[in-house]
C-alpha cells in the first residue's frame, strides 16, 4: 500500500511513461490479464442512450464492483491492486478492439485513457450522431478477463 502515498504528480508521470514502454511489449507475447470479479459492470452514466447533447458536453463513466486505481501502480510486491483499473473512452470506435492486450495510445476524442482515474470527462464533438463506449483496463492498459466493458451508446450533437 505503500505506492499509494506517492504524490500525484508523481503517479500521473509514471502512467505517462508506462505507455511507450507498453507499446514496445505488443510485438511479443501477449500480456497477462487480471481477472475482473463477478458481477464487475461498466456503464455510461451521462448522457443517456439517444440524448440530444450540445458539442460540449460531459460524459460519466460508472463502475460497479471494481475499483478506480490509476495506471501503472503495483503493490510493493509488484502486483496489481485487486480488482481495480481505469477508464479508457471509446468516440466513434466501429469495432472492439483487441481484449486481450495493450490498448492501443491514447488519441484526443477517440481512444482515451484515464490513467490518473478520472471518472468523467468534457468532449467537444462536431454535430451529428456520435458512439460512445468504455472499456476498463488494468494497470498496463490491458483489459481484464472477462473484459468489463460498457454498453455502446449513440448521442446527437448539435450545434
Ligand atoms: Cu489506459
Amino acid at each position: 500500500m505503500k505506492k499509494l502515498l506517492l504524490p500525484a504528480a508523481v503517479l500521473a508521470l509514471a502512467a505517462f511513461a508506462a505507455l511507450p514502454l507498453l507499446r514496445a511489449a505488443d510485438h511479443h507475447d501477449k500480456p497477462k490479464r487480471t481477472p475482473s470479479p463477478k458481477g464487475a459492470v461498466s456503464y455510461i452514466v451521462n448522457p443517456a442512450d439517444g440524448a440530444t447533447v450540445k458539442r460540449k458536453f460531459k460524459v460519466v463513466f460508472g463502475l460497479t464492483g471494481m475499483g478506480i486505481c490509476p495506471a501503472g501502480i503495483l503493490t510493493a510486491d509488484g502486483k496489481p491492486l485487486p480488482d481495480t483499473g481505469h477508464h479508457h473512452l471509446l468516440v466513434d470506435v466501429d469495432q472492439l478492439p483487441p481484449l486481450d492486450t495493450h490498448l492501443a495510445p491514447d488519441q484526443p476524442t477517440r481512444y482515451m485513457h484515464f490513467g490518473k482515474g478520472q471518472t468523467e470527462v468534457m468532449l467537444d464533438l462536431a454535430p451529428g450522431k456520435h458512439t460512445l463506449q468504455l472499456v476498463f483496463a488494468d494497470h498496463a492498459h490491458v483489459p481484464h478477463d472477462p473484459p468489463v466493458i460498457s454498453k455502446k451508446i449513440t448521442v446527437t450533437v448539435v450545434e
